[in-house]
């Protein structure tokens, strides 16, 4: 029915007026809900470049952030705490809606994460975890167990050597999450097997040139025929200390037993040439489940203060068939 036509009284012409008035209220709402919604924006400092799995980390990040239309300010740390407390701080000047991080080390955000929390924006933790005395500093830590990995790797080796094993490992980056809690599992196991020790123990910070490096040193030790196996933080590590065994002339995965923790492709390859014997997983494709937990924080929802990834084990004779299935 049209208005005009209700306006043959004065009542009907106040309904008329109510109506006008009514619609004039609800066409403009109809309007807003039509607008385009405000982007998010989000601000994230990346720890660097330094693994295969750092790789696949970045690009799940960025693809998931692409595939929901969110702003996404990504920063290199290239490695550097001082630069993903730069980036950070920038992050705040320029107002974004939620800044999420994966840390470096564990400890020295605080006085940043304070100037967060004072501006009012929430922060995440990806993958790795920070050491504060205000938890409330950060919202949600997103990431794997660092100390479970240690122990499956530690649980395997003593499984393939019957407990008995003189290893070398190396240690992730000083002070990172990973570096310190996958030792802590590692040798929580240990300490159960007597015969199995730790005889030489050095940081390859996560990359496969320090992993050789470090292992090429530990070749050169006077004692160095006595290592019978290797425990590495990471594969990036183990694959850089198998160039160095090959080029030593001995038989990685053979002469050596090898066991590392990431579970990236090089990795299976590696098991399937017979040269790395296990890797404990850890699942870098953190995109969707981070950009889940950062939607809900912007629109003022409760998340889990810890989501813990789900994770496998793998060694050589279950790396060939997994191999074309692994997605990093
Ligand atoms: O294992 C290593 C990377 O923080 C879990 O960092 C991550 C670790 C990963 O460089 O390859």
């Amino acid at each position: 029915m049209k208005i005009s036509s209700l306006c043959r009284s004065p009542g009907h012409a106040l309904l008329a007026l109510a109506a006008t008035l009514l619609l004039g209220q609800v066409i403009p709402t109809l309007a807003d809900q039509n607008a385009p919604k405000k982007k998010l924006v989000v601000g994230f400092s990346q720890v660097g470049a330094e693994s295969a799995w750092r790789t696949a980390n970045t690009e799940s990040i960025k693809s998931e952030a692409a595939k929901r239309g969110i702003d996404l300010r990504f920063s290199d740390a290239q490695q550097k705490e001082e630069n993903q407390i730069k980036a950070i701080r920038s992050f705040i000047a320029q107002g974004v809606d939620v800044i999420a991080f994966s840390p470096v080390v564990e400890t020295g955000f605080e006085p940043v994460l304070q100037e967060a929390k004072k501006a009012g924006i929430p922060v995440v933790l990806s993958d790795r975890a920070v050491k504060v005395s205000d938890p409330s500093l950060y919202v949600c830590f997103l990431g794997s167990d660092f100390v479970e990995e240690g122990r499956r790797a530690a649980r395997w080796l003593a499984d393939k050597t019957g407990g008995k094993a003189k290893i070398a490992e190396l240690v992730g980056t000083v002070g990172s999450a990973p570096a310190i809690d996958r030792k802590k599992g590692f040798e929580e196991i240990l300490a159960q097997h007597p015969e199995m020790k730790i005889i030489k123990s050095q940081s390859g910070d996560f990359t496969r040139a320090k992993g050789k490096e470090v292992m090429e040193a530990f070749l050169k030790a006077p004692d160095a025929k006595e290592i019978t196996a290797v425990f590495a933080h990471n594969d990036d590590m183990a694959l850089g200390a198998i160039q160095a065994m090959e080029e030593a002339g001995l038989h990685p995965g053979k002469d050596i037993v090898i066991v590392s923790i990431d579970g990236v492709r090089d990795a299976f390859k590696a098991m399937t040439d017979g040269k790395l014997n296990c890797s404990v997983e850890c699942n870098p494709l953190l995109g969707p489940q981070l950009f889940d937990i950062i939607e809900k924080v912007a629109a003022g929802q409760q998340v889990p203060k810890r989501i813990v990834t789900e994770e496998g084990v793998y060694d050589q004779s279950a790396a060939a068939a997994a191999l074309p299935k692994r997605l990093y």
